[in-house]
């Protein structure tokens, strides 16, 4: 029951981003993500917290990551250059870590492979 509490108080943060409001930067509440975003929950550092991934309307891609308090340190994970970036999470490759798939405004598919360490590899298709 708190994990799915928790996921309301990500949707509540989401939506807020979208009317312009702050979005968790290492607690605070002063970072915004300006316009329409994509976002997508999983757990991506497996330590039982569900993170936020965003894609942006400038191409940038976030992983917000839940420091279980109501808080969050948001991190640059890559840029897709071109466009809004649709996103999804999900384990392409079979490791048990969750990956974090977007697409730019060429169509081209692009793969952040989870390193497990909070750090991700990018592929392109
Ligand atoms: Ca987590
Ligand atoms: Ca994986």
């Amino acid at each position: 029951m708190k994990t799915y509490q928790k996921i309301i108080t990500y949707g509540a943060i989401v939506a807020g981003s979208l009317g312009l409001s702050g979005c968790g930067n290492e607690g605070s509440k002063g970072d915004l993500l300006i316009g329409r975003n994509y976002v997508a929950t999983a757990n991506l550092d497996r330590n039982n917290l569900r993170d936020v991934a965003i894609g942006d309307g400038n191409g940038n891609i976030y992983v917000l990551w839940n420091k279980g308090d109501g808080s969050f340190d948001k991190q640059h994970v890559g840029n897709m250059i071109i466009g809004r970036t649709p996103i999804a999470t999900g384990d392409m490759n079979g490791d048990e870590l969750e990956d974090i798939v977007a697409t730019d405004g060429n169509g081209k598919l692009h793969i952040f492979y989870n390193n497990g360490d909070r750090s991700f590899r990018k592929d392109q298709f």
